[in-house]
């Protein structure tokens, strides 16, 4: 029974919640906990196809929990800071595909969970910051290194050097955010997102999904051979026959998940 996250199974799609509203859900040991329990529920599921990341109240996560983390020492940061770390890179490469949909605050720890997503959907109201060094800390979930693969170099110094908070339109514009949805549309627009993705042969989305992120850590001539690794294995599937047969049949395709 999850205390920290709520899980919510639909249509194939997976929603873990989290839960501490109170503390704007800052992310805490036993949170983490909880969410590794919950990939290791979701990744035995066969039946799921996405995976929703988002959190209940006015904020995603307000960051790493901050009483939890005050009196540390180097060497419990570091191991913290590694538990999260190594979670946070399990979300990262989960085999399906996982929507990280920003409701209010992503900060600190918060921003660090959301970019080990797949794609990040915020609401209009958003705030996303990676705020550590205003606490004596530089981010510790992996933030440095994510952050600037998704906006650059200069622009992840910028935003950590200054510890600035962005709303969810200049997010959008740097590359951070994906989309931006209306508050009130927001959960409705990535449910929309994740049943388009469920739609598709679920095997080719996940083999999709191990190119681009075995081939985003490669040179290109690596990286091409990579995607024609996982494109001919998409051959040896059920899906790939019954989904070119469909078309030429001219009716929708029925896939098997083989
Ligand atoms: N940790 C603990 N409690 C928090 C956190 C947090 N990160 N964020 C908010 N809270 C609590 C507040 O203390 C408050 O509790 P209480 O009601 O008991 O006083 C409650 O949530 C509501 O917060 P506010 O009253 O502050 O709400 P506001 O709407 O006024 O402000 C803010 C919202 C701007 C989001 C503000 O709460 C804030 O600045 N929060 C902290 C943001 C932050 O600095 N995050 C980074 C945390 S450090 C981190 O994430 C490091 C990750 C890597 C760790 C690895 C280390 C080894």
């Amino acid at each position: 029974m999850s205390e920290h996250i709520i899980y919510h199974i639909a249509d194939g799609i997976a929603t873990l919640t989290l839960n501490r509203p109170k503390v704007l859900n800052a992310i805490n040991y036993d949170l983490l906990k909880e969410l590794d329990e919950l990939l290791d529920q979701a990744a035995a599921d066969d039946s799921l196809r996405v995976l929703i990341l988002t959190g209940s109240g006015k904020a995603f996560a307000a960051g790493a929990d901050i009483a939890q983390q005050a009196g540390m020492d180097q060497e419990e940061a570091a191991k913290w800071g590694r538990y999260g770390s190594g979670i946070f890179r399990r979300l990262e490469c989960f085999p399906i595909p996982t929507l990280a949909v920003v409701n209010g605050y992503a900060l600190g720890g918060g921003c660090e969970m959301a970019m080990a997503c797949d794609l990040i959907l915020a609401g209009e109201k958003a705030k996303f910051g990676q705020p550590e060094t205003g606490l004596g800390i530089t981010p510790g979930f992996s933030g440095t290194q994510r952050l600037l693969r998704r906006v650059g170099v200069s622009k992840a110094k910028e935003l950590i050097y200054t510890g600035r908070m962005i709303d969810a339109q200049e997010a959008l514009q740097i590359g951070l955010a994906d989309h931006i949805y209306p508050d009130d549309q927001l959960q409705t627009e990535a449910l929309a997102m994740a049943k388009k993705i469920a739609a598709n042969a679920p095997v080719a989305v996940r083999y999709a999904k191990c190119a681009i992120n075995e081939g985003a850590q490669a040179d290109i001539d690596t990286a091409i051979t990579i995607e024609n690794k996982w494109f001919s294995k998409c051959f040896a599937t059920q899906d790939q026959k019954e989904g070119m047969q469909a078309f030429l049949e001219k009716r929708k395709a029925t896939f098997l998940n083989k």
